[in-house]
C-alpha cells in the first residue's frame, strides 16, 4: 500500500471505533447474559422497572434518529486523498497545495438536494459534491455541486427557493421531485433562476454515477499567497471517466428497481478496488481583471466560460475507502463553506456570504450542540487548542484552571501564533448600507442561452422533453404559461418547443434574436469516452448456450474493467451446448436492463429459443435498446433481438461483424467482435438511434 493510501486509512478515528466483538454489555460496560427476554415478575407477569438493560436499550433506540439535513439529506460518502501535481505557492499559502509530495486525506459526500434521507438516488436534481480536506493547517471544506451555477444570487432567497422545491406543505407531495407547481411558480417569478433551470432540465441532473459527474465550487473564491496577493479562483472537479448521464425514462425506472443505484455504484467500485478519480482544476483571474467580463464574478448564477479562462489542472482526488459506519461518518459529517485554511479566502458573493452563516447554524441543531467538530469524521488532523469549553457531548477532558485569554496562571496558553496563521485578505470596502441587487447582476438570460447554444442536438431534445415533463406535471395553467413566457427570453424556438408539449399557446416571436456564442466545454458530447471501468454488462443465457462465446465476452470486458454478469431465468447454473456448466450470477427476474450499461446475447439454439419465449428476456433487450445502450448478439443470439422487436434486426446470424446504431452482431465471439463491443460500450450511449416507436 502506498504512503498516501496509508494516510487516508489512518485518518484519526482510533478510539472511536467500536466493533461488535467481545461480550455484550450495557453502555456502562456491565456484561449482559440475555437480551431477548425482559425482566418480569413471573414468566407471564409484568415487566419490571428495575430492568436497566431493557430501559437503556429501548431509550437508546427511541433516540436513534437525528434531524435530517434540511437539504442534501440523502447522500453517500467515501474517504480518499488529494494530491497536487505541483506547488502553487506563487498563488496560495495553502500548505495542501504547496507541492506534489503533500498528500491530504479527504472525506467526500455526494448527495441529492430535495429528497428525504430515504428517497431514491436517480431523481432529477442537483447533486452535492462536498469535499473535506484534512490539511495540516486545519480542515478545508469545498462544498460544491455538480452544476457550476446556482438558482439564486442572494442567500436571503434560499429559504424561499427550498420551500418551493420541497414537497408542497399541505400534502407533502411530491417526494424528491421538482416537477410540481410551487417550484415552477417560484422560478417563473424569479428570473435569476433561469440559467440554473437550464442545467436542471439537462442530463446533468441525472448522472449515470457519482464517478461520472463533474463538480464545481460554484462561487468565485480567492487564493491568497504568503505576500497577501489575491487571485480570483473558480474550482472544477473533472471525472476521469468522463461526464455521463442516464436517460430520463431509465432514471425513473431505476427509482423503483434500485433506489440506491448511485450509492451502490460508488460503494461497489471502491470495494472492487476501482477507485474513482477526479482532477481538480482552477480558473484563475488576476485581481486587476475583475471587471473584464460582461457579468459579475460575484454572481453565482454565472460561469466563466472555459474558452475564455482555461481550466488549469492542479491535482487529483482519489476515493479509496468506504466508511465503516454510515451514520457515524456519512450522516454525521458536517461541511461548512467557512471552513477555510490560510491561502483560501472568500469574495463578497452574497450567496457565499449567506452560506458562511447557514452551515454552522444548521449543524448546531442537526448534530445536537456545539461540539460536533469532535465527532471523528469531523475532527481535524491539525492540533486543536482554545478556550472553548463544555456544551453537550463534550469529549475533551480539559486540564488546568484557565480557560480565558490572556492568562498568566496557565502559562499564557494557548498562546497566539505568528506563523501559519489565518489572515483575512485585506480588502477595501466602502458603500452605503443598502438592500439592493447590483446592476451587474441583472442579466439572467445571456448565459442560459450560451448553455443552450452549446448543447448537441440530442442534449437539446432531452432538455425540451424535460421542460415538457416537469411543466406537464404542474396543475395550474398559469404556472405553465409563466414558465414559457420566461423561456422566450432565452430562445424563442425553445419556448415554442416547450409550449407545444404542455397545452400552452406558443408565444409570439419577439423578433429579437439572441447571441450565437457557445462554449463546447458545456456539452457532454465533448467529455471523455472509452474507459470501461465499472461499466455493467449483462449477458443473457439459458440452457444450451454457447458457453465459449459467453466466456469470451466476459473475459475480454472484465480485462477492460467492466463488470460482467451472466443472467438467466433462475439462479444456479445453465448447461452449455457442449455439455459444460456456466454459473449464473443473477436471475434476471431480480434485476432489470436499467441497471446495466449494455447487454449481450450469445448463441446456442436452445438457449436463444427459450429466451425468445420469455417475455422478461425479450423486454430486457428491447428496453436496453430503447435506452440507447449497446446491444450485442453472437450467432443465433440475433433471433432474440428480432423476436423482441429491436427494429431492422434480421433473425439470421450475420456473416460478419456488423454494427448498426450501436447494435453489434457477429457470427462468433472473435477478437474483432469483442473489440467492437468494447468500443461501443465506451461510447456510453447511441443517441442517433431512433427509439420513439419502440414500446419498451
Ligand atoms: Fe448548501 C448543505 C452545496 C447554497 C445552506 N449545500 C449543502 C450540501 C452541499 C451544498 C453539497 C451538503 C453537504 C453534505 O454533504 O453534508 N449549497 C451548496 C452549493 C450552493 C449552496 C454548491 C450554492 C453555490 N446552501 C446554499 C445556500 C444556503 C445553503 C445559499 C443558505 C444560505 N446547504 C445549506 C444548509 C445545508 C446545506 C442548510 C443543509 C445541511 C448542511 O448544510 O449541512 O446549511
Amino acid at each position: 500500500m502506498s504512503d498516501h493510501e496509508d494516510d487516508a486509512k489512518n485518518r484519526d478515528l482510533e478510539g472511536a471505533r467500536v466493533g461488535s466483538e467481545g461480550a455484550l454489555t450495557t453502555e456502562t460496560g456491565v456484561r449482559v447474559e440475555d437480551t431477548d427476554n425482559s425482566l418480569k415478575a413471573g414468566e407471564r407477569g409484568p415487566t419490571l422497572l428495575e430492568d436497566f438493560h431493557f430501559r437503556e436499550k429501548m431509550t437508546h433506540f427511541d433516540h436513534e434518529r437525528i434531524p435530517e439535513r434540511v437539504v442534501h439529506a440523502r447522500g453517500a460518502g467515501a474517504y480518499g486523498y488529494f494530491q497536487p501535481y505541483e506547488g502553487l505557492s506563487d498563488l496560495t499559502a495553502a500548505h495542501f497545495l504547496s507541492g506534489s509530495d503533500v498528500v491530504t486525506p479527504v472525506f467526500v459526500r455526494f448527495s441529492t438536494v430535495a429528497g428525504s434521507r430515504g428517497s431514491a438516488d436517480t431523481v432529477r436534481d442537483v447533486r452535492g459534491f462536498a469535499v473535506k480536506f484534512y490539511t495540516e493547517q486545519g480542515n478545508y471544506d469545498l462544498v460544491g455541486n455538480n452544476m457550476p451555477v446556482f438558482f439564486i444570487q442572494d442567500g436571503i432567497k434560499f429559504p424561499d427557493f427550498v420551500h418551493a422545491v420541497k414537497p408542497e406543505p399541505h400534502n407533502e407531495i411530491p417526494q424528491a421531485q421538482s416537477a410540481h407547481d410551487t417550484l415552477w411558480d417560484f422560478v417563473g417569478l424569479q428570473p435569476e433562476t433561469t440559467h440554473m433551470m437550464m442545467w436542471l432540465m439537462s442530463d446533468r441532473a441525472i448522472p449515470r454515477s457519482y464517478r461520472t459527474m463533474q463538480g464545481f465550487g460554484v462561487h468565485t473564491f480567492r487564493f491568497v499567497n504568503a505576500e497577501g496577493r489575491g487571485t480570483f479562483v473558480k474550482f472544477h472537479w473533472k471525472p476521469k471517466l468522463g461526464t455521463h448521464s442516464l436517460v430520463w425514462d431509465e432514471a425513473q425506472r431505476i427509482q423503483g428497481k434500485d433506489p440506491d443505484y448511485n450509492r451502490r455504484d460508488l460503494w461497489e467500485a471502491i470495494e472492487r478496488g476501482q477507485f474513482p478519480e477526479w482532477e481538480l482544476g482552477v480558473q484563475l483571474v488576476p485581481e486587476e481583471n475583475e471587471h473584464d467580463f460582461d457579468f459579475d464574478l460575484l454572481d453565482a448564477t454565472k460561469i466563466i466560460p472555459e474558452e475564455r479562462v482555461p481550466v488549469r489542472p492542479i491535482g487529483k482526488l482519489v476515493l479509496n475507502r468506504n466508511p465503516d459506519n454510515f451514520f457515524a461518518e456519512t450522516e454525521q459529517v458536517a461541511f461548512h463553506t467557512a471552513n477555510v485554511v490560510p491561502g483560501i479566502d472568500f469574495t463578497n458573493d452574497p450567496l457565499l456570504q449567506a452560506r458562511n452563516f447557514s452551515y454552522l447554524d444548521t449543524q448546531l441543531l442537526r448534530l445536537g450542540g456545539s461540539n460536533f467538530q469532535q465527532i471523528p469524521v469531523n475532527r481535524p488532523v491539525a492540533e486543536v487548542n482554545n478556550n472553548q469549553r463544555d456544551g453537550f457531548a463534550q469529549h475533551r477532558v480539559h486540564r488546568g484552571k484557565t480557560s480565558y485569554f490572556p492568562n498568566s496562571l496557565g502559562g499564557g496558553c494557548p498562546a497566539l501564533a505568528d506563523e501559519g496563521v489565518y489572515r483575512h485578505y485585506t480588502e477595501k470596502v466602502e458603500g452605503d448600507k443598502i438592500r439592493k441587487r447590483a446592476e451587474s447582476f441583472q442579466d439572467h438570460y445571456s448565459q442560459a442561452r450560451l448553455f443552450l447554444n452549446s448543447l448537441a442536438d440530442w442534449e437539446r431534445e432531452h432538455l425540451v422533453a424535460a421542460f415538457r415533463f416537469e411543466l406537464g406535471k404542474c396543475e395550474e395553467l398559469s404556472v405553465r404559461q409563466q414558465a414559457v413566457a420566461n423561456l422566450v427570453n432565452v430562445d424563442h424556438a425553445l419556448a415554442v418547443g416547450v409550449a407545444e408539449g404542455i397545452g400552452v399557446e406558443p408565444p409570439e416571436d419577439p423578433g429579437t434574436s439572441g447571441h450565437t456564442d457557445s462554449s463546447p466545454a458545456l456539452s457532454q458530447a465533448n467529455t471523455a469516452f472509452g474507459d470501461l471501468t465499472g461499466r455493467q454488462v449483462a449477458v443473457l443465457v439459458a440452457h444450451g448456450v454457447d458457453g465459449e462465446a459467453a466466456e469470451a465476452v466476459r473475459d475480454s470486458l472484465v480485462d477492460r474493467g467492466a463488470v460482467v454478469e451472466f443472467l438467466a431465468r433462475s439462479d444456479g447454473a445453465v448447461g452449455t451446448r457442449d455439455g459444460g456448466d456456466l454459473p449464473v450470477d443473477r436471475a434476471y427476474t431480480t434485476v432489470s436492463s436499467v441497471l446495466y450499461d449494455a447487454v449481450a446475447v450469445p448463441g446456442g439454439a436452445d438457449s436463444v429459443a427459450s429466451l425468445s419465449e420469455d417475455g422478461e428476456a425479450r423486454h430486457f433487450v428491447l428496453e436496453a435498446y430503447k435506452h440507447n445502450k449497446t446491444v450485442a448478439a453472437v450467432g443465433q443470439g440475433t433471433a432474440l433481438l428480432s423476436g423482441a422487436g429491436v427494429p431492422e434486426m434480421l433473425s439470421e446470424p450475420p456473416l460478419d461483424t456488423e454494427t448498426v446504431d450501436g447494435v453489434v452482431r457477429a457470427p462468433g465471439a472473435d477478437q474483432r467482435f469483442v473489440e467492437e463491443f468494447a468500443r461501443l460500450i465506451g461510447l456510453h450511449r447511441h443517441w442517433d438511434r431512433a427509439t420513439a416507436a419502440v414500446s419498451a
